[in-house]
């Protein structure tokens, strides 16, 4: 090996290494295409929503905790420490790169259709029927003014939809309902805008057609342990 090759070597292993110690969190791959979620959700939001604004949650976020103890934190941990006195910084950058990485995974291409097995006892159970729940789903979602998120999420047992301003999420002490979130929607414009415009109901109808309920159904199992 060459002393040139070498030095070559030598550099990039340090560069390796400052970029891991300096980016903390990362973004996982997106777990299918772009496209793959057409027609409910157009590609061109999806490359925007996860190439841009995700990734730019995480970038901020990373500069954000630089150096400090949440650096350390997985991004579920760090939702339960934030309070009313936490940095806007983390609480939005942090909420933003969980509440994304979250939607990705209950969401998938050829899925919809209906929840089955205990799940969908405990919606019957909670909601009287599936439809009902869509309905207050959709309410939830529509009745968010501004930016927010819907959520379906489990508290002491029961099934309940509550909705979030910004980036905040139900595992966030500062949130008004707490819980596990089993399912969300992403409600702010740059969500569904190129597609549906104005139209945040028409993008809500569509969400139930790209709903992972088999993802929802394993949240729901670990959230009842
Ligand atoms: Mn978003």
């Amino acid at each position: 090996m060459t002393n040139n090759s070498l030095r070559t070597l030598f550099v990039t292993a340090l560069t390796t290494c400052s970029m891991a110690a300096m980016a903390q969190f990362a973004q996982a791959p997106l777990p299918y295409a772009f496209d793959a979620l057409e027609p409910h959700i157009d590609k061109m939001t999806m490359e925007i929503h996860y190439g841009r604004h995700h990734k730019a949650y995480i970038t901020n976020l990373n500069t954000a905790v630089a150096s400090k103890p949440e650096e350390k934190m997985t991004p579920e941990a760090l939702m339960k420490t934030i309070t009313k006195e936490t940095a806007p910084a983390v609480r939005n950058n942090g909420g933003g790169h969980w509440n994304h990485t979250f939607f990705w995974s209950i969401m998938a291409p050829g899925k919809g259709g209906m929840p089955t097995g205990d799940l969908a006892a405990a919606i019957t159970r909670d909601f009287g029927s599936f439809d009902e729940l869509k309905n207050k789903f959709k309410t939830a979602g529509t009745g968010r003014f501004g930016s927010g998120w819907a959520w379906l999420i489990v508290k002491d047992k029961k099934l309940v939809i509550s909705s979030t301003p910004n980036q905040d999420n139900p595992l966030m002490p500062v949130a008004d309902v707490q819980g596990a979130p089993i399912l969300g929607v992403d409600v702010w414009e740059h969500a569904y805008y190129l597609k549906y415009q104005n139209k945040r109901p028409d993008y809500l109808d569509a969400f139930w057609n790209v709903v992972n309920w088999d993802k929802v159904a394993e949240l729901y199992a670990a959230a009842m342990k």
